[in-house]
């Protein structure tokens, strides 16, 4: 939809019922199946159904006939606009906007100057004009935007509102969503498709950027940082910032202001200076210049973000110079347009041990360095939003600065968009935790708000799980959490289960049975998900995807032996970093016996039979919480199958499908992680017998298509008598493969092989391997494959990588040295890449061809037309390989994550030779591992 007008989304009556934003119904009749109506998500909370008990509606109907506006501009325009459409649908009537009053029923919007600030509202009765009035006055324009939302809680909820005398104002100065939305559309981190923002389209705006608006601002946001701190600096070039225009003007009828990440390295990118130093006087003049042309482009501009020397980021490090100075040069520039910086502590070296430390240690002592208009934004806890950490030590520990938390509504540790897992509850811990940095109650809230340190810019930044599916996060019930991170954000006192009420209630209606079990649902899963994924604390049992279990890559991190298991971070045997809190709160993380059972392998490195203050020991904690934990995910999808009926049939069937996922991800887990520590401790389970299969050693492997081999697999039997186990493998889309059996006593294990024939064309997958022994349970944890063609079935298998490192057997060499040679099958033209060798994993996964600058390999292609496949990856994340086939892209492969590979498929008419191009992203390497074509 081009050309969207103000008229479209701000005035409105109850003729625009019709729109598309209110209907958003569609299919299945309610008589048929007696469900309500099909919805498809897109409205979110925003759905206004009529009031069905109808002694609420006809006092509603009584009391709010007519918005009465000052303004039909700006954010009290979008309020009556708001309240028009939505009260006509709620009422099922009319409801007019009017400049005055003008006969019963007003609903009456102003403003009037308030100490609670210009964001603050109140709901009241009283009389206008001499009519009984029900009135919302706003401290400023975005206090009455935010009474209007309040009044329409109210009325989906079916809320009385007879005795109307409420008055609100917002804890926390800045409320923002931070979006990791990259330029080419792309989300790091985004599990519900790609950007909302639409880059590539801008100017141009849907209705989906004021749905988007419309929902920040019915929570109370009041900003948004549009793209990925990992930022490209083409967001703040003169075209880009021209785009951005009619996206901050609707964001701005909406209260929202719009806020840009930046790339520290822009002079150089952009400007063509030789450096970034925030010292030199170029590099000043350059931001000074710059950030002017931004506020000329968007006046209203909030500020900026930036991520700096924090996983590759450029930052003011490299010059010798500190964070401090860094964030001073962006708010000195742009202090005199009112914007901000929010300068992010997020900064480790991906080094376990340290991790926790780095960012205390690294901005303490810059404590009273940043200027009024910095903001250091802090994560909620020392490492990366794992399921359950303490808050972060920074919190009281810079009476000086401006700070502001973090937080992370994409669910990228929890679940992604498959497992339900309701933050509120973790934000809220955060929120709470008692630094005792100003006495007992100086809590996370107090400093982050200003209050403690009686400072004016504070708050929070939520990283966003949206996205351009139709239902925006693709697990519908992770809506909930992009609603009570706002909530929180307004008021960090509000109770979980009142924000989840009402969430659930706007979202699926006022079904009593529908309300209980959804909110239920929501407030029981963090809990749930901690129980079968982290056991005491323990951070990142997980992978490169941050989805998938896997413990055997990350032991640096839960240190679990045969004696024990946790992180020491106590100041008298571990890394220090109990140490960096207030007194009693570093007492009580130092003390083994103090310490609260939910951090104690966040904490300490204990032994397995150390027993927790209910008693149990370590590992049988461990044990119990994964098959309780995931026994509740069970349960938890067997409620959701019983609302069948009370909710409408399509959303209904999507999340019982994502239920079905969840149940079989937290099988997974339990197998993996209870798994993973029988093997590593011995210690039988005194509740369960079981038998279980793990895989050998800690990497993707390499099978070869189209011929035998033999996968090698770990057996445990976890039961207290001798046990035949017999392991196999799925036969999958032409594979064949057989079994193998091993007999073991009580405790012990072995490993097997397994023979299996993949299929001869190139794949990546997982395999779950099969295990049988008797009646005992099985536990499966999988196994990342990567097939490779047999050498003797192809035309040409290459192995790419150093002159020396091993090949795949039947593979020929591609190094470096292979520089092209008229008659050769292979050669580099122009210039020759440089190569890698990991050490680790198989021949042809270990090492590879790879550079920053693009490169050609020249190929003698057989006379017909063929496939040719190109191997992806590293054990380190990948950046995007691009291809280009005779001067045209012809296939790109996606971020991918440490230990991932791809195979790229291209076709190639032979009978010539051909020009393979090899490029990445700027300053980024790209990676040829291998290269096939099949006979
Ligand atoms: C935007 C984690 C995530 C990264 C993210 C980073 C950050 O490491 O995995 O995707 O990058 O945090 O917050 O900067």
């Amino acid at each position: 939809m081009t050309g969207v007008t103000r008229r479209g989304f701000v005035a409105g009556t109850s003729a625009a019922v019709a729109a598309g934003w209110l209907s958003g119904a569609a299919g299945t009749a309610w008589a048929e199946t007696g469900a309500p109506p099909d919805e498809d998500g897109s409205r979110l909370w925003l759905r206004y159904p009529p009031v069905s008990d109808r002694g609420l509606l006809d006092a509603y109907r009584r009391d709010l006939q007519y918005v009465v506006t000052p303004d039909v501009e700006g954010p009290i325009g979008s309020a009556a606009g708001e309240l028009s459409r939505a009260l006509g649908s709620l009422l099922g009537r009319d409801m007019p906007i009017r400049r005055k009053v003008d006969g019963a029923g007003p609903l009456v919007l102003r403003t009037a100057e308030s100490d609670a600030g210009p964001e603050s509202y109140t709901l009241r009765r009283g009389r206008v004009d001499g009519t009984a009035a029900v009135i919302i006055t706003g401290g400023g324009d975005r206090g009455v935007l935010y009474g209007a939302f309040h009044l329409l809680r109210l009325l989906q909820t079916h809320a009385p509102i007879d005795r109307l005398d409420l008055a609100e104002r917002p804890r926390n100065p800045l409320r923002l969503a931070n979006h990791w939305d990259n330029f080419d559309g792309s989300v790091e981190r985004g599990y519900a498709g790609r950007s909302v923002f639409g880059f590539a389209n801008l100017p141009e705006l849907t209705e989906r950027h004021a749905t988007y608006a419309r929902a920040l601002a019915s929570v109370g946001l009041n900003g948004t940082v549009i793209n990925n701190v990992n930022a490209n600096a083409q967001f703040i070039a003169p075209e880009m910032l021209i785009k951005l225009q009619p996206l901050a003007a609707l964001l701005r009828n909406w209260g929202v202001s719009l806020y840009l990440s930046l790339n520290f390295a822009s002079p150089m990118i952009l400007g063509g200076l030789a450096t970034a130093d925030p010292f030199d006087a170029g590099v000043k003049d350059w931001w000074r210049i710059k950030i002017t042309e931004i506020y000329q482009a968007v006046p209203d501009l909030g500020g900026f973000l930036v991520k700096a020397d924090s996983e590759g980021q450029p930052g003011p490090i490299s010059y010798g110079r500190t964070h401090a100075d860094g964030a001073n040069l962006i708010a000195e520039a742009a202090a005199p347009h009112g914007g901000i910086v929010m300068w992010r502590a997020f900064v480790h070296d991906f080094n376990a041990l340290e991790w926790s430390n780095k960012a205390y240690e690294t901005f303490k002592p810059l404590d009273g360095k940043f200027a009024d208009n910095a903001v250091v934004q802090i994560k909620n806890g020392p490492i990366d939003f794992q399921v359950r950490e303490p808050a972060h030590p920074l919190f009281g520990a810079l009476p000086n600065t401006n700070a502001m938390m973090e937080l992370q509504v994409t669910q990228e540790y929890t679940g992604q968009s498959t497992h339900l897992c309701y933050l509120v509850p973790q934000w809220q811990e955060v929120y709470g935790f008692d630094t005792h940095a100003d006495g007992s109650g100086t809590t996370v809230a107090k400093i982050i708000s200003g209050q403690t340190y009686g400072r004016d810019l504070g708050g929070v930044a939520g990283v966003m799980n949206f996205g351009d599916d139709t239902d925006w996060t693709r697990h519908q019930l992770a809506a909930a959490n992009t609603h009570g991170y706002g909530r929180l954000a307004w008021n960090p006192g509000l109770k979980a289960r009142d924000i989840a009420t009402e969430w659930t209630r706007q979202t699926y209606g006022n079904d009593p049975t529908a309300v209980a079990t959804i909110t239920d649902l929501l407030l029981g899963s963090w809990q749930t998900y901690l129980d079968y994924t982290n056991p005491l604390g323990v951070s990142f049992l997980i992978k490169g995807d941050h989805f998938t279990p896997s413990p055997q890559t990350n032991t640096a991190w839960h240190q679990a032996d045969a004696e024990g298991t946790g992180f020491d971070r106590t100041v008298a045997t571990g890394n220090g970093f109990t140490g960096f809190y207030h007194r009693p709160v570093a007492d009580r993380f130092e003390n083994l016996a103090d310490c609260p059972d939910e951090l104690l392998l966040f904490l300490h490195h204990v032994p397995y039979g150390h027993r927790l203050t209910t008693g149990t020991t370590v590992i049988q904690h461990v044990y119990d919480s994964h098959f309780d934990g995931a026994a509740e995910v069970g349960r938890m999808r067997d409620r959701w199958q019983g609302l069948r009926g009370r909710i409408d049939v399509k959303r209904w069937a999507d999340t019982a499908e994502r239920f079905d996922r969840h149940r079989e991800q937290a099988t997974l887990w339990r197998d993996t992680i209870a798994g993973y520590y029988f093997a590593a401790s011995r210690v039988l389970d005194e509740r369960r017998s079981w038998v279980q299969v793990t895989p050998t050693g800690n990497a993707a492997i390499c099978l070869i298509g189209g011929r035998e081999n033999q996968v090698r697999l770990t057996l445990a039997n976890a039961s207290a008598a001798e046990a035949e186990l017999v392991a196999g493998l799925p036969e999958r889309d032409g594979w064949t493969s057989g079994t193998a059996s091993l007999v073991l006593p009580s405790k012990g294990d072995g490993t097997v092989d397994v023979p299996v024939t993949p299929s001869l064309p190139p794949q990546v997958l997982t395999l779950r391997p099969t295990l049988r022994s008797g009646d005992l349970p099985a536990l499966i944890a999988e196994q990342p494959v990567i097939t490779a063609p047999a050498g003797g079935r192809c035309l040409l298998a290459v192995d790419a990588g150093s002159a020396t490192s091993p090949l795949l057997e039947g593979y020929r060499r591609l190094s470096p040295a292979d520089v092209w040679a008229d008659g050769a099958p292979y050669g580099w033209v122009g210039g020759a890449p440089q190569s890698r060798d990991r050490g680790i994993a198989d021949p042809l996964l270990r090492d590879f061809v790879n550079d920053t600058r693009a490169r050609t390999l020249r190929l003698t292609v057989p006379a017909g037309d063929h496939e040719l496949h190109l191997l992806t990856g590293d054990v380190h994340d990948s950046f995007p390989t691009t291809v280009k086939l005779d001067g045209k892209v012809v296939a790109v492969s996606e971020f991918l994550l440490g230990g991932s590979f791809a195979w790229l498929t291209i076709s190639v008419s032979g009978g010539r030779t051909v020009d393979l191009e090899f490029s990445g992203v700027p300053g980024q390497h790209w990676h040829l591992n291998g290269l096939a074509i099949l006979v």
